[in-house]
């Protein structure tokens, strides 16, 4: 049987998440002590190990026929590859940024100034959509340091705390586009790769709704059993059984990370007692 390829980041930010999300879809690597390439126990998976810029191209190639990147570099390479899996982990934003003392007031301020950045197309994009014309200056790596040595007015580059720009005297003044870890595919996969491919889709939507989901338990007072049914509906509905003791149910559920303390605080208003939190191991939607 043929085996799906999967690129994988060799080392870097998106590396060790990439590999424990395989490992939580029951994907067991064995890994060869020179780390390009391992193949999966009991599933029809082969991984090799790129650097994420390259990773849009070999996929594109159909080297490997699926990878994971930073949506960025999927946007950054246009490549003829699709997005097929938003993984929600290694978040982070693009966003415009101008020396700390600069008295930016909108976009119209970048008109004729240099902007050094690393990701040329995402800004040019962006820069023409909106009819400013700027100078676009291509650095691979230290970005942020252009400004301070009159190498350029702007910069535009990756952001997530933010404190590689404070320590630079930069500041950000525009989010051009938000990214996340995503797996992408060849535009033509034969059926068969195409089965094993959705088979991991399956199994990986059910490891990333377990994580954004937790399982609740709680004691409720009869009186207020329905407003806290509403509440918590589920996946269904919950289940709900009674307590020995008079006037009081047990009520099983799950819950949205998201909506998490919102809830939480409803509950309480609404009588219930001996609130349970677990975590999900699996959830198969
Ligand atoms: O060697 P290879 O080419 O494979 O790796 P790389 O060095 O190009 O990429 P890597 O591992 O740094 O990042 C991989 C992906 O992680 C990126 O393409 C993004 O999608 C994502 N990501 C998430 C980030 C960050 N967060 C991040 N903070 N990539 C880079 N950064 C940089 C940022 O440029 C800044 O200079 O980290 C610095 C610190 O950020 P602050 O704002 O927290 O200070
Ligand atoms: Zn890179």
């Amino acid at each position: 049987m043929e085996k799906l390829r999967i690129a994988i980041q060799k080392s870097g930010r998106l590396s060790e998440k990439s590999l424990l999300l395989l490992k939580e879809a029951g994907i067991s690597l064995n890994n060869g002590s020179r780390k390009l390439r391992s193949v999966a126990q009991a599933f029809p998976l082969e991984v090799i190990y790129l650097r994420d810029d390259d990773i849009p191209q070999y996929v594109e190639d159909g080297v490997a026929h699926i990878g994971i990147v930073g949506e960025n570099e999927f946007a950054e390479k246009a490549c003829e590859v699709k997005l097929i899996e938003r993984l929600g982990y290694s978040r982070c934003r693009l966003s415009i940024a101008v020396p700390k003392s600069d008295n930016y007031k909108s976009l119209e301020d970048l008109n004729g100034k240099r902007i050094t950045t690393s990701y040329p197309v995402i800004l040019k994009n962006y820069l023409d959509e909106k009819g400013v014309k700027a100078e676009i200056h291509v650095l691979s790596g230290s970005v942020e340091l252009a400004p301070s040595i009159g190498m350029a007015d702007a910069i535009f580059d990756i952001v997530s705390s933010g404190s590689t720009l404070i320590s630079n005297g930069l500041k950000e003044v525009e989010v051009v586009m938000k990214s996340e870890a995503v797996i992408i595919a060849g535009r033509q996969l034969d059926a068969e790769i195409q089965a094993v491919l959705d088979d991991l889709i399956f199994r990986i939507r059910s490891v990333l709704a377990a994580s954004n989901n937790k399982y609740i338990l709680l004691n409720a007072p009869n009186e207020n059993l329905q407003q806290i049914i509403e509440t918590i509906p589920g996946m269904k509905s919950p289940t709900v059984m009674p307590l020995a003791e008079p006037g009081w149910s047990s009520v099983h559920s799950v819950l949205s990370e998201k909506e998490f303390w919102a809830v939480i605080d409803r509950l309480r208003e609404l009588g219930a007692q001996g609130i349970l939190v677990i975590p999900i191991e699996k959830m198969i939607v």
